[in-house]
């Protein structure tokens, strides 16, 4: 049997603005498209955050979600994860609303503060279709996304009676072990999945030496208990994405994470990118994982 490979698609995230591409989805619809145009393409599971419809700001409140999760639920069969990340300007309380209002299966789990630079795009954007969007990328050279030991905590908590599980989001290796933290107390249960964040200036990079040595040491922490995943941000999307293939992982795409398919030409759809990682995994003969299988994959409540 050939060897299933979960793909995620993040399909807008918080950190890209709309005047980044004119693809990035913003409204409601747009953003259940998207994510169950990527579904069909082959996504078992969609990461999803909201944004005002009308700027593209992000918004975490519940009502925001409410507008498109019924539809992609109507409409896929994907699993469902809602972030609690947010946006790194928001409050720890504010992020976890959808997690807590709509129990989804899966929700994101940031393991650590950090830097998180998206400034450096402002050598290349110099318009901004909306007031927010310059103060808000200048802003990160002087912000911290904060995911404390007590943040991460109270996720964990505040989730466990309602059966939603993690993707466990590691942007370096210290990540690691502050998982092995909350393993080691009982707070997180295998199978776990660990999603690892390359490329994110603040973050680790995205070189193989990179990739390798996060394998090596989540292999060395936690052996079988856990499912691998990968993120490359930007440019570094595919070629991480193949280097997890290639060593038993699986893999996220999605505008969340880059704006591209293929070098200088952006996507025009989520589902441009989850075919091309679809057919990265079908080139070396394995097999994209159907939502039901990452759901027993990752032992998800379904
Ligand atoms: N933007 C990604 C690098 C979250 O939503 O919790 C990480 C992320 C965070 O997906
Ligand atoms: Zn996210």
């Amino acid at each position: 049997m050939p060897r299933k490979v979960i793909i995620t698609c993040a399909v807008t995230g918080a950190i890209h603005t709309p005047s980044m591409s004119p693809y990035l989805p913003v409204t409601p619809s747009e953003i259940a498209d998207a994510a169950v145009e990527a579904a069909e393409a082959g996504a078992a599971i969609v990461h999803l955050h909201a944004r005002d419809p009308e700027t593209g700001q992000p918004d975490q409140s519940p009502q925001a979600y409410e507008r498109f999760l019924g539809i992609i639920k109507q409409r896929s069969n994907a699993v469902i994860n809602l972030t609690t990340g947010g946006a790194p300007t928001m409050k720890i309380e504010e992020r976890l609303l959808p997690a807590t209002v709509f129990k989804p299966e899966v929700a994101s789990l940031n393991m650590g503060s950090m830097n998180f630079a998206i400034f450096p795009i402002l050598e290349k954007l110099k318009e901004f279709k909306h007031d927010w969007e310059q103060s808000y990328i200048e802003g990160s050279r002087d912000r911290v996304f904060r995911n404390t030991f007590a943040d991460i905590e109270g996720i964990l908590t505040t989730c466990a009676d309602n059966g939603t599980r993690f993707e466990i989001e590691c942007y370096d290796i210290g990540h690691l072990y502050t998982l092995d933290h909350f393993v080691q107390r009982g707070l997180v249960t295998p199978p776990f999945f660990v999603q690892s964040v390359f490329g994110i200036l603040g973050g680790i990079g995205a070189h193989s030496e990179d990739v390798l040595h996060m394998r090596r040491t989540a292999d060395r922490l936690f052996g079988e208990s856990y499912c691998w995943s990968v993120l490359g941000a930007g440019r570094h999307q595919m070629p991480i994405a193949l280097q997890s293939i290639l060593l038993g992982g699986n893999l996220r795409v999605g505008l969340e994470d880059s704006l591209y398919a293929g070098r200088g030409k952006l996507a025009k759809t989520n589902a441009e990118q989850v075919k091309l990682a679809r057919e990265l995994i079908e080139s070396l003969g394995l097999e994209v994982a159907t939502p039901d299988e990452a759901r027993e994959i990752l032992n998800l409540k379904g």
